[in-house]
């Protein structure tokens, strides 16, 4: 899968560090010496998994060369470190992305060829690395390529969960969840760092000793570190994930043990794994159990307990911790490292509140991903007390003097109200978002309509009181994974068009504008997407039986499964199609197959109905043969990065449908348009943005903006009426309504479908005659195919921009004070 015409195929451009490029034949003896010594095998003995293994503890010791100079190199210079504390990394695989960026792919290729083996086989026996949910842990994966690419020294820090995010089986159209068991067979890329461990306390009392406050743990748990490296682009520099796995300080009660309790005695320890067992499946949607605030804990107070050490060090004095460390908060997920930080400097270090709160705020910055309040985390304070007795000290005292702030700027007692750390009225709750917003001296939205959008409603008064915090930084996808990894023909093609440039300054894309109305390179393009498009069919014949035509217009909307995504719009708008073509079998239908795919949270009712209304739509649409094989829906089970690196290059037109206002940017729209699909979209999140760089002519967009939207909702909106108003709406809602397609149980779509008369909070009916147009529009474009080729190069062309390197050197430059 190496891009023959291109520099980087044969890696011939990539200059490594030091290290010599190896040989294929150096590189094959090392991959048989590790199948020998370290996986136990000889070639006659060797299954393709032992292949795998070997192969990738060979190119391990290529990646450990590369991290021991970079790693040397820091300690060197001295230079500040970026810290990226997450509770999710949504990885994938890295077999690829490491012999790429290590410009060893052919070598690695032919070094197999010689044992009969094919890359691309021994590729797919790599289990997904999948430690996150959606946008959220993607991006903290796209930003640790960037770091490592832009030579910024950097640590991500989160947990090493032995289960991540759940398998999706899709059994009579249901999702079923299956645990997802990654570690089965051992994780050759990761090193186990015994040395470096910390206590975690919980619970417990805090005692005055004098005029310190000493916290008495009732509970302790020991972090410990697990290192995977992170390689940049060209080897540059290989940074590290840090995960973190907990254990028992007394893995088994030999006391217990002896006297029969069993289980008893190993009851330390089961508590201990449970932090570390599972990812939370919730996206963007509270998960408000005890366990998740423990794990949020454990993982977030072993890293800074690692970063104050690695600090002290090295510098001695705690007091310079801003100009040597930046920390970055993915989210609220980790925002009790304020008070966290706070503990230390001020318990461990006899710092004074007020010079801890200076050191605390100069070093930690935060990340806002969505403004959905169901999504804003908060604990209950009862329950925070109880587990962490000291942080909820701090946290009140930092109330305090947030508070007094806000009357000495003489803010009304609504605003005050507003910007406390703790909701009243009700429960009394710890608002992490406010904690993080006040313990920070950034605040970033991720796409700038975000961003005014957190100004102006979530954070409007925290932001009236500290006006220069909040800033924008808007997403951005690493062109490594999602363009050069997961479309070799694309880059090969580009590399001929436009010279390699590309790969190290995604800006030069640009230069293909110029040639987009050219034919030959058109059609060379299309050649490409069409090939992509082959490989795709046959891959989801594979996974669901279901037989497309690659000439047909790929239309796909992969991600999670939530209302304001709006999969319900896109099914809704393929029935009305499914209807049309069937009463106007005449028209100069364009053949379309719709792609689905995404995981709903187990507990998330609808989400998971609309995964079944897919399966639905697709048994009967696709088994009619009234509409002649113009349309076909397929539902693709068990979403996840590696099957994304085979759908977006094949995909033609990208849905990127959320209500305005509430997908804070979306990444996925990136990827898509930097691999020439067209974006339907709403004038929404990061969509804005791509429309302003690829322009109007070159994306379809439809609906209310998020101001109208936000004007409806405050009343006069009537989602009966317009239904009602709509023929082409109004019969797929009731065909939906009335069990139509669910012969088995009519009314199993009645609520849901009842829910779009009755509220439609995400505006399903209101876009709806909006969307259908644009969809419509979108056929006239296909139907000139010169027409859409030249625009899909021209998305490619534009969006550059959204590389994540633009994005980390942004966050570089304005939030951490490195490069
Ligand atoms: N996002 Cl709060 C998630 O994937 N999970 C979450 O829990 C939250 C946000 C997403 C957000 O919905 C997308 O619009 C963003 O593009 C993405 O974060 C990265 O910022």
């Amino acid at each position: 899968h190496a891009p023959a015409a291109c520099p980087m195929g044969g890696d011939a451009a990539v200059a490594l560090s030091d290290a010599p490029t190896p040989t294929p034949t150096e590189l094959d003896q090392a991959i048989l010496e590790s199948l020998r010594y370290r996986v136990g095998k000889n070639e006659a003995a060797a299954k393709p998994h032992d292949w795998f293994n070997a192969a990738v503890k060979a190119l391990r010791d290529k990646v450990v060369d590369a991290w021991m100079d970079s790693t040397t190199r820091t300690y060197a210079s001295g230079g500040k470190r970026v810290y990226y504390l997450s509770l999710e990394f949504l990885i994938g695989r890295l077999l690829r992305d490491a012999l790429s960026n290590l410009g060893l792919t052919a070598e690695m290729e032919a070094a197999l060829k010689s044992h009969g083996l094919d890359l691309t086989e021994i590729e797919e026996l790599e289990p997904d690395a999948a430690l996150g949910n959606g946008g959220l842990g993607r991006l903290a994966a796209c930003f640790m390529e960037s770091l490592a690419t832009l030579d910024i020294p950097a640590y991500g820090y989160g947990i090493r969960y032995v289960n991540g995010m759940f398998r999706q089986r899709i059994k009579d159209g249901w999702q079923i969840e299956l645990p997802e068991t990654w570690l089965a067979h051992g994780n050759p890329w990761e090193f186990e760092r015994r040395e470096s461990n910390y206590f975690i306390g919980f619970g417990g009392e805090v005692v005055a000793e004098g005029d310190r406050a000493v916290w008495h743990p009732a509970e302790q748990v020991e972090a410990t570190a697990v290192d995977t490296p992170v390689v940049g682009w060209r080897g540059k520099r290989v940074n590290t994930l840090r995960l973190w796995t907990a254990s028992a300080l007394d893995p088994i009660r030999l006391d217990a043990f002896n006297a029969g309790d069993h289980m008893g005695a190993l009851s330390a320890q089961v508590r201990a794994d449970s932090l570390v067992r599972v990812l939370y499946p919730a996206d963007s949607n509270e998960a408000g159990q005890e366990l998740r605030l423990r794990q949020e804990y454990f993982f977030t107070s072993a890293s800074i307990q690692d970063i104050v050490r690695r600090h002290v060090q090295y510098q001695e004095d705690v007091r310079t911790l801003p100009e040597e460390a930046a920390i970055q908060l993915n989210d609220t997920h980790p925002a009790v490292a304020v008070a966290e930080l706070m503990r230390l400097l001020i318990d461990d270090h006899g710092i004074e509140f007020d010079e801890a709160l200076a050191i605390t705020r100069g070093t930690i910055a935060y990340t806002n991903h969505t403004l959905l309040p169901e999504a804003l985390e908060t604990w209950p304070l009862p329950l925070f007390e109880r587990l962490l007795p000291r942080h909820m000290q701090i946290i009140y005292a930092i109330n305090s003097r947030v508070l007094k702030e806000a009357h000495k700027a003489g803010l009304e007692e609504s605003a005050v109200a507003a910007i406390s750390l703790i909701a009243e009225g009700g429960e009394r709750r710890v608002r992490m978002a406010n904690l993080a917003f006040t313990g920070a001296h950034s605040v970033n939205g991720v796409a700038a309509l975000h961003t005014d959008l957190m100004k102006s409603t979530v954070f409007a008064d925290l932001h009236r009181l500290y006006p220069d915090r909040i800033n924008n930084k808007t997403n951005g996808v690493t062109p490594r994974r999602w363009l050069q990894q997961c479309n070799p023909g694309l880059t090969s093609l580009l590399c001929e068009a436009i010279g390699p440039g590309f790969l190290d300054d995604t800006t030069q894309l640009e230069k293909l504008d110029a040639l987009a109305d050219d034919a030959a390179l058109q059609e060379r393009a299309h050649l490409v997407k069409r090939q992509n498009k082959v490989a795709l069919a046959a891959h989801i014949t594979d996974l669901t039986g279901v037989r497309l035509d690659p000439d047909a217009l790929f239309d796909v909307q992969i991600k999670r499964i939530h209302e304001y995504k709006r999969q319900l719009l896109n099914l809704v708008e393929t029935v009305a199609l499914y209807d049309q073509i069937r009463s106007h079998p005449e028209r100069d239908w364009v053949p379309r197959v719709k792609i689905f795919g995404g995981k709903a949270a187990a507990s998330y009712h609808n989400a998971k109905l609309v995964i079944k209304l897919a399966g639905d739509i697709a048994r009967r649409v696709n088994a009619d043969p009234s509409v002649g094989g113009l349309l076909k829906v397929v539902f693709v089970p068990n979403y996840n990065v590696s099957l994304a690196e085979r759908i977006i290059p094949a995909a033609d037109l990208s849905e990127q449908i959320s209500t305005a206002g509430m997908e804070a940017s979306g990444t996925g729209n990136m990827k898509f348009a930097l691999n020439g699909a067209l974006t339907i979209g709403t004038l929404d999140g990061a969509n804005i943005e791509i429309k302003d760089r690829v322009g109007n002519a070159n994306i379809q967009i439809f609906g209310l903006t998020a101001d109208e939207v936000a004007e409806k909702r405050s009343g006069g909106y009537t989602p009966r009426e317009v239904i009602e108003g709509n023929r082409e709406l109004s019969q797929a809602v009731n065909s939906i309504a009335s069990g139509v397609f669910s012969p088995d149980d009519p009314g199993r779509y009645a609520d849901l479908m009842g829910g779009l008369y009755d509220h439609d909070w995400f505006m399903v009916a209101a876009d709806f005659e909006s969307y259908s147009e644009a969809q419509r529009a979108i056929d006239r474009r296909w139907l000139d195919q010169a027409g859409w080729r030249a625009s899909a190069l021209r998305n490619v062309a534009h969006v550059g921009w959204f590389s994540s390197d633009r994005t980390i050197g942004e966050y570089a430059r304005d939030i951490w004070g490195v490069m």
